[in-house]
């Protein structure tokens, strides 16, 4: 072997010779790749083994027939866990939600997506923990997502697998074995770029509303209706003790509770 692999590397080729399936060829293959050292004289292998995975790829979802297309997005925001088995995907979920996807201490336990809301200030993110298969109708989740988690601690590794399936998601890092999950959703929310500003309608019931960084006091009255900013006299504002009368163009930020005033 001229490429000095590791010995975890011969494990996932043991692990790719016995395989009974196409699922755990493709899985075992994956790790070999991700295994090898990277340098100029692995260079053909990798290529070599990449195409045998594409191979096997397209050959295992022909034979399932249609895609299924992406999880329905639902709340304001999605967000794709991804990270290699073992890497506490499905333990994040379930604390940041309160899903109660599978969790063991099994290899590949989740084999399709794992679903759940996360609360934030009242708005609602929606997490998907993707199978660590990487099948391409999930990394496709990714593709789509708002923010990608790369979960565990081979950020780089999983840069690289998430860039060799064109997943071009902003990213962010976070291992649930060193960081608290209440951290991992204060830097979520915060690389999502969103702001929570609360609708006060005829000093009935404060709702939240999440916007985009740098939104203005029209783009939250179009939400509500397009009817406000035809009709718009003014919005009166509360931030923090302050309470003003502001316009159309007037800048929201995190926290704003906004009433707005027609004609
Ligand atoms: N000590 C410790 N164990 C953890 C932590 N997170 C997860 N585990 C354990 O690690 C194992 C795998 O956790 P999961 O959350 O199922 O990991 P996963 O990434 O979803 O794994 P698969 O779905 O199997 O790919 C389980 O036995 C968990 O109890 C953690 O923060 N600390
Ligand atoms: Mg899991």
């Amino acid at each position: 072997m001229p490429v000095n692999a590791p010995a975890e590397y011969f494990k996932a080729e043991e692990r790719f010779k016995a395989a009974k399936s196409k699922e755990e060829r493709i899985v075992a293959l994956e790790e070999m790749i991700r295994l090898l050292p990277r340098h100029h004289g692995s260079e053909q292998m990798i290529a070599q083994l990449k195409s045998r995975l594409a191979k096997l790829r397209r050959e295992s979802e022909s034979k399932r027939g249609p895609k299924k297309t992406g999880i329905a997005k639902e709340g304001d925001a999605q967000v794709c866990l991804i990270g290699f088995t073992q890497s506490g995907k499905s333990t994040l979920l379930a604390s940041l939600t309160g899903a109660k996807p599978r969790i063991s201490p099994h290899p590949y336990t989740t084999t399709t997506p794992e679903i759940g809301m996360m609360d934030y200030m009242g708005v609602k993110v929606q997490l998907v923990e993707i199978p660590s298969s990487f099948r391409h109708e999930h990394l496709s989740i990714a593709r789509t997502a708002d923010l990608v988690v790369l979960v565990g601690d081979k950020e780089r590794e999983l840069k690289q697998l998430i860039e060799d399936n064109f997943v071009r998601t902003r990213s962010i890092a976070a291992n649930p074995r060193e960081h608290l999950p209440g951290d991992i959703k204060e830097r979520i929310w915060k690389s999502l770029g969103l702001i929570v500003v609360y609708t006060k309608m005829k000093s009935k019931a404060v709702s939240p509303m999440a916007l985009r960084k740098g939104s203005t006091v029209r783009d939250f009255a179009l939400r509500i209706h397009k009817d406000f900013v035809a009709n718009f006299r003014f919005a009166r504002l509360w931030r923090h003790t302050a309470i003003k009368q502001v316009g159309l163009n007037y800048t929201l930020e995190h926290g704003d509770i906004v009433e707005l005033h027609a004609k």
